[in-house]
């Protein structure tokens, strides 16, 4: 074994010893995408996400990120919590869903954290070299990265996964300049399968492979700053940060293992609430419980209009329609999904009234009936025969 080959395997043994739950390596030839993400950015489908755009040119020539940068050391982080109750949580519409992914602590600082840590261990164990952590952040292609090294295949939902761990997992990276043994891609797992493309609730997984973000509920909620669509609002359901729905209903996710970090463990006053309950809070209270958790980047706005949605989407109840009510007037674009999630709610409760008055006149009419049955067939029993 060469020393470079040496090194590699001790890198993987290191990262996983610090906590990754995989880690593998690729060059930095992106270029196959190239063509791809030009369409998807002349397309639009990039929506409000300007930064996307920006530096576009970069995310193909990642080498000029780190000077002398060859390879990167590409790692997994599993983030599902214990007790995910997806069907609990989805099935009750007065409480909010929240991403598994935003249960816990944001993975932002905390991977970049890990990942620099990362470096300085191998620093520490080999020779200094130029690296630069990368979590999210960046023109940085990481689901391409990960799949060049391995780490999973590129699903027809978009994501990146694999047959051990499904796709419950952030990715992060390392870029270095250490001219690294590079592993080989995995084969694609999809076969005929398209769940996710049947059961997104926005059909929003245009075409197998390609997500068209301006559909996806994780873009709505999370990443666009104005107004939601009004055709999007009832798809939405009770999703108030985030949605899984296409990796929920993924087979590949079904015996994954949860994550063994704490940081990932659901925040019970935040993430198991009740509607009302969250609505309650005021842009203090928001701040404090969200303090160090991903949903805080949002803002109050964006997460008070997508309250307002959920609400809206509520059973009708005198308290939704009062708590929604008093809401009014303090900021103009939650005011407009409030006013959506009012009609919302009366459209119900003139739904629930009307059929219950239908009902009721209905079984009087059946009563009557049967009544007038009966008295006929007594009738006819007690009749004296001729
Ligand atoms: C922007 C972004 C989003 C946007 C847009 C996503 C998108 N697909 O464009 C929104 C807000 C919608 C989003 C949602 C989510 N995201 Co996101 N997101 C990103 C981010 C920051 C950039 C992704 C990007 O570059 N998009 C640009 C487009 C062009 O890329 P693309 O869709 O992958 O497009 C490629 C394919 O469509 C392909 N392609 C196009 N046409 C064709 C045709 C054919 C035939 C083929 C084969 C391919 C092909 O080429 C394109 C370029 O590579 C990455 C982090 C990063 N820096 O990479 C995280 C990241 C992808 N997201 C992540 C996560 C966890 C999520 C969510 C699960 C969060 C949630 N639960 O709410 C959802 C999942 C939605 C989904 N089904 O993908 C993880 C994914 C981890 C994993 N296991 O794969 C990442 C890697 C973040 C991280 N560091 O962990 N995300
Ligand atoms: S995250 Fe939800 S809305 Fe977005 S593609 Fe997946 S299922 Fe569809
Ligand atoms: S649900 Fe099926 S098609 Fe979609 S990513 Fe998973 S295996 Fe692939």
């Amino acid at each position: 074994m060469d020393d470079l080959t040496l090194l590699a395997k001790q890198i993987k043994h290191w990262g996983q010893k610090m906590g990754f739950s995989q880690v593998a390596i690729s060059d930095l030839d992106v270029s196959d995408q190239k063509a791809y993400f030009d369409k998807y950015i002349q397309a639009g489908m990039h929506g409000t996400m300007q930064w996307l755009e920006t530096h576009a040119d970069l995310r193909f020539n990642v080498d000029k990120l780190v000077p002398g940068a060859v390879r990167a050391i590409v790692v997994r982080l599993d983030y599902l919590p214990d007790s995910p109750e997806f069907s609990k949580q989805l099935s009750d519409p007065n409480h909010g869903y929240v991403s598994r992914y935003a249960w816990g602590r944001d993975y932002h600082k905390l991977m970049r954290k890990m990942l620099k840590n990362f470096a300085i261990k191998i620093e520490q164990e080999s020779s200094k070299f130029n690296y630069r952590p990368f979590v999210d952040s960046g023109p940085v292609l990481e689901k391409t990265l990960a799949t060049k090294a391995g780490l999973g295949w590129k699903g027809k939902n978009g994501l990146t996964i694999n047959t051990k761990a499904g796709s419950w997992y952030f990715l992060g990276e390392l870029l270095v300049d250490i001219p690294l043994p590079i592993d080989k891609p995995i084969e694609e797992h999809c076969g005929q399968c398209v769940s996710c493309i049947k059961m997104c609730p926005t059909q929003a997984l245009i075409k197998p492979y390609i997500l068209d973000p301006r559909r996806c509920i994780a873009y709505l909620t999370i990443e666009h700053e104005g107004v939601i669509p009004t055709e999007f609002r009832q798809a939405i359901g009770n999703r108030i940060y985030g949605c899984d729905d296409c990796q929920i209903v993924c087979p590949w996710n079904k015996d994954t293992e949860n994550s063994a970090h704490n940081d990932f463990q659901a925040r019970p006053d935040v993430v198991k609430q009740s509607l009302l309950h969250l609505w309650q809070w005021d842009e203090k209270t928001f701040l404090e419980k969200t303090q160090g958790s991903p949903i805080r980047r949002i803002g109050y706005v964006r997460w008070k209009r997508n309250l307002s949605i959920a609400l809206g989407n509520a059973p009708f109840s005198h308290e939704n329609l009062d708590a929604l009510k008093s809401g009014l007037n303090q900021n103009p674009i939650v005011d407009i999904h409030i006013k959506w999630a009012i009609d919302e709610q009366l459209n119900k409760q003139k739904m629930e009234s009307l059929p219950n008055r239908q009902h009721l006149r209905l079984i009087r009419i059946i009563d009557k009936t049967n009544l007038d049955e009966h008295i006929a067939y007594v009738r006819r029993k007690t009749k004296p025969q001729d």
